[in-house]
């Protein structure tokens, strides 16, 4: 029987069933972090090999999942059912993550988009390639390649069997280029969605890959025992459905809509129900750089301020490898917490970000670096940012320390840089467009359970069913204006920042930038207040910096605000004034520039 009949409002959530219009592809890495190993180290492929992350075998090799290994087993266990499995640790995720892009750079070849999920997965959307490929194709030779999850009975009349084919040919020469070039098996999963495609990928592990059709999504589907098993559903979706006996995914094919609906909004039931069917249109989005490079350490319990010192120093120092290897410049920094609740036997996690002066880093060689006295001043607002999170006066007990940069400014090169950097909505953003920065209060509560090792947030997307909390442009401007009116703490902010305000916000800038200066002489403000007073790299920006060949309207601390290699630019075009396609103009005059004129801000304001 269709589940669909079952459910008197099915027309709600079965109207993207018939689009089989797309073809999706999802490769996994085996057993990832102990073939990068395996690869390194070529003599450990024989021996039964498991990655050991504090306390836990995070994964192992094939040879020792003979013995019954499993991923996130003890290491305790792992060695009572294999006494000779070689442990390694995996603790540094760099060779890993290493990896990991190179096959997601690999994958760009296929001139596709690429979504990136996770270290050692990605979603190909291959159907304008499988399109191409129809047409120098005699579809009557068409095989799959690979496994198929189950024979159709009959051809589906939108041809979606034959793009499948294709795609699943197309998917056996990525597998097989990640073999040739970088040497890892892979698994992949080959349907018409990309929830379909992923979890239909592990069905023949290791490397092997298998292709479903879409009319065996719900059967398919039905065969999962636990809701958890769907890519989207979290911990607190699982839970709720489970307290109202919705245990496996046949279970949720089967409930009506409308009791779904009583527990989550009308949007969320639907899409619940939708995926059980194995019904999901969310596109494949071509991953891009992430939005923030981040790491956390978790332990057992810290509750020592110079203990936890030491560890935010160590995080420090891999976070800037990170750093170099992104290449662009941090302006905003986050740390997070995760406190015990040795009462309640809970803990959650909170943390507070502050932006932070770019001038902290310096560009050597294209490479960007920080200096020692750079890195004391990082530490400096992190364990500013610490004391605020920690009422020091009591006892605390942590389980997790975390530090990501959050916002970057974009290096940029070429005579319109700075037009772009000041005129173009992202780099600037990097700046003024710092959602909740001086929002630091107290964030998501957490209760899961601990992980085991130093993980990168790296905020890759994912599909994500329980829904994050968008704020609406409005909400965010007001954020934003909230933010200027209370931190004024770096004046690289305002000062780039007021690049892109009009007028009457400039007057309001210009009285805040006032304050901001009156501050930065005199000692750091109470600290109730919720952002940091960064007046180190205040004192940076009215010390540092050399702006004699400035105009004499150029506001000399805006300048000193800016990057180096903007101040290089501004410095050779204000020499040679006919290579510049940014109007040349005297203070007399800068009202008449077009509106977007930069010039016109460097004007020190009245
Ligand atoms: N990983 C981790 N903690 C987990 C699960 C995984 O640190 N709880 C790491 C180790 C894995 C990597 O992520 O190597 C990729 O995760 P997978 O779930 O894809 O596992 P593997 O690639 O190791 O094995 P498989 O062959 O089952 O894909
Ligand atoms: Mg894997
Ligand atoms: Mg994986």
């Amino acid at each position: 029987m269709d589940v669909r009949n079952m459910d008197s409002s099915s027309s709600t959530f079965t109207d993207i069933t018939s689009d089989h219009s797309k073809s999706i592809i999802h490769i996994d890495i085996d057993c990832f972090y102990a073939q990068v190993e395996m690869l390194r180290k070529p003599e450990l492929r024989s021996e039964p090999l498991g990655i050991q992350q504090k306390n836990i075998v995070v994964t192992s090799n094939y040879e020792a999942r003979k013995y019954g290994i499993k991923k996130c087993m003890l290491v305790t266990e792992a060695l009572k059912v294999c006494p000779n499995l070689k442990l390694l640790n995996g603790e540094d995720l760099h060779d890993y993550r290493a990896a990991s892009n190179k096959i997601f750079l690999l994958l760009q070849n296929w001139k596709s988009p690429v979504e990136k999920l996770g270290m050692d997965e990605n979603f190909i959307d291959v159907t304008n390639l499988v399109q191409e490929k129809l047409k120098s194709t005699n579809i009557g030779n068409l095989t799959i390649t690979g496994h198929l999850y189950s024979e159709p009975s009959m051809a589906c009349p939108c041809g979606c069997h034959t793009r499948l084919k294709l795609a699943s040919q197309i998917a056996n020469e990525m597998r097989q280029k990640i073999l040739d070039d970088l040497g890892f098996t892979t698994c992949a999963g080959v349907s018409h969605n990309k929830l379909l495609a992923k979890l239909i990928c592990p069905l023949y592990k290791p490397n092997d890959q298998t292709t479903i059709y879409p009319e065996h999504g719900v059967s398919f589907m039905s065969t999962l025992e636990s809701v958890r098993s769907i890519p989207s559903i979290g911990s607190k979706t699982t839970e709720t459905l489970i307290s109202q006996n919705i245990v496996s995914v046949s279970d949720l094919q089967q409930v009506s809509l409308d009791v779904l609906k009583k527990h989550f909004s009308s949007d969320m039931a639907v899409r619940l129900k939708n995926l059980s069917l194995g019904e999901d249109n969310t596109p494949v989005k071509q991953t891009g750089r992430p939005q923030s490079i981040g790491l956390e350490d978790s332990f057992k319990t810290v509750s020592v301020k110079s203990e936890v010192e030491e560890k935010f120093s160590a995080l420090l120092q891999r976070l800037l490898i990170l750093v170099r290897e992104d290449g662009r410049i941090p302006v905003s920094l986050r740390v997070t917490l995760r406190k015990k609740d040795v009462k309640r036997l809970s803990s959650h996690r909170e943390s507070r970000q502050c932006q932070i002066s770019p001038s902290i880093f310096t560009i050597n060689s294209g490479t960007v670096t920080v200096t020692e006295a750079g890195q004391e001043k990082l530490m400096t607002v992190i364990m500013r940012l610490f004391n605020k999170l920690i009422d020091l006066s009591k006892p605390f007990h942590l389980t997790l320390v975390g530090l990501a940069f959050t916002k970057f400014q974009e290096r940029m090169t070429g005579r319109s840089s700075i037009v772009n950097y000041l005129m173009n909505d992202l780099s600037v953003q990097s700046v003024l467009n710092i959602q909740n920065d001086c929002d630091t209060s107290a964030s998501s509560m957490d209760y899961s359970a601990v992980s085991p090792s130093s993980s990168t947030t790296t905020d890759l997307s994912d599909a994500e069913v329980e829904p994050s909390p968008k704020k609406p442009k409005k909400v965010t401007w007001i954020a934003k204006r909230r933010c200027l009116s209370r931190d004024v703490a770096s004046p690289s902010k305002l000062k780039v920042g007021e690049l892109r305000l009009n007028s009457k916000e400039l007057e309001k800038v210009s009285e805040l930038r006032l304050n901001s200066r009156d501050r930065s002489l005199t000692p750091r403000a109470s600290p109730a207040k919720d952002v940091l007073d960064n007046s180190d790299a205040m004192r940076d920006i009215a010390e540092g910096g050399n702006c004699d060949e400035c105009p004499s309207y150029v506001d000399k601390e805006v300048f000193n605000a800016l990057p180096e290699e903007m101040q290089q630019e501004l410095k050779s075009m204000w020499k040679n004034p006919s290579n510049s396609d940014m109007p040349r103009t005297s203070t007399r005059n800068m009202n008449k520039t077009k509106p977007n004129s930069i010039m016109k801000y460097f004007v020190p304001q009245k």
